[in-house]
């Protein structure tokens, strides 16, 4: 291990009924003095299982956000970090929590904005079912399409980023659902540039404990908030704090 890395680091991460992953999450994350200080903000949306309880156990700070999906968590945590750098991620197991120290230091060392991470060439066997492969290939080459913006893995909820990114407020993102992740990687891509905001590839892993994701449902959200994005009438929000 390199020197101390001189910044904060936050690990946003949105919580909806993971009482079986959300300790092996938080732990997968090196803490052992790499970075100036690394918390964890878990932003939980009511839970009705032991998330919350075990997530404090651990020393994170929970955040109770009730108002449903995970994009509404998302803009709700982003508001609230403090670390200069922000880090996100499933809490399932899935996202390479091993790799945060090596992915800040990148940032750092390559003087990037933004990166986000492509699961599609390491996905471990068994990781996305076909279906879920192929919608992910279908919403990321209809991103492509419309943004041209060169985005291998437009789903990915995997990003370390610079908090101050959001100085910009068209890098603040509007959408409360599953689109939010597409939203993050469109604007990053459109208003920090391909120079700054890259895509690095990362493992991926199977899920531990139940998805209650709604495979038609969100895909279908997915696709109308491109091409509403696209055509500029997706909803526009001004306002930025975890009241809004
Ligand atoms: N706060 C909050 N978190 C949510 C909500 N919906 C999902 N999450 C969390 O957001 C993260 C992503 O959701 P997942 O269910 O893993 O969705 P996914 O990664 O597309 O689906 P899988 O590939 O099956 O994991 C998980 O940590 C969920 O617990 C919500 O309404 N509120
Ligand atoms: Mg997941």
């Amino acid at each position: 291990m390199g020197d101390v890395l001189p910044v904060s680091v936050t690990v946003v991460i949105p919580t909806r009924n993971e009482e079986e992953a959300i300790v092996d999450t938080i732990r997968s994350v090196p803490d052992n003095g790499w970075c100036n200080s690394l918390d964890f903000l878990i932003i939980d949306g009511n839970s009705s299982d032991r998330t919350r309880e075990l997530a404090e156990k651990e020393g994170a700070e929970v955040y109770l956000e009730p108002r449903r999906g995970y994009g509404r968590a998302y803009r709700t945590g982003f508001a609230m970090a403090n670390g200069d750098i922000i880090v996100t991620m499933d809490a399932d197991c899935t996202y390479p929590g091993e790799e945060v120290p090596g992915l800040v230091r990148q940032l750092l060392e390559e003087d990037l904005e933004f990166i986000t991470c492509d699961r599609l060439k390491r996905a471990e066997k068994g990781s996305m079912s076909g279906l879920h492969g192929f919608g992910n290939w279908a919403l990321s080459f209809t991103s492509r399409m419309l943004f041209w913006n060169g985005i291998h893995d437009s789903q990915s909820g995997m990003w370390v980023f610079r908090k101050s990114i959001f100085e910009d407020s068209k890098m603040r993102p509007t959408n409360d659902g599953m689109p939010l992740s597409e939203e993050m990687k469109i604007n990053a891509r459109k208003h920090i540039g391909k120079e700054k905001a890259i895509e690095v590839s990362v493992p991926y892993r199977t899920r531990v404990g139940q998805a209650e994701i709604n495979t038609w449902g969100d895909g279908w959200k997915n696709f109308k908030f491109l091409f509403a994005k696209r055509i500029g009438v997706n909803r526009q929000v001004t306002a930025w704090g975890p009241e809004n």
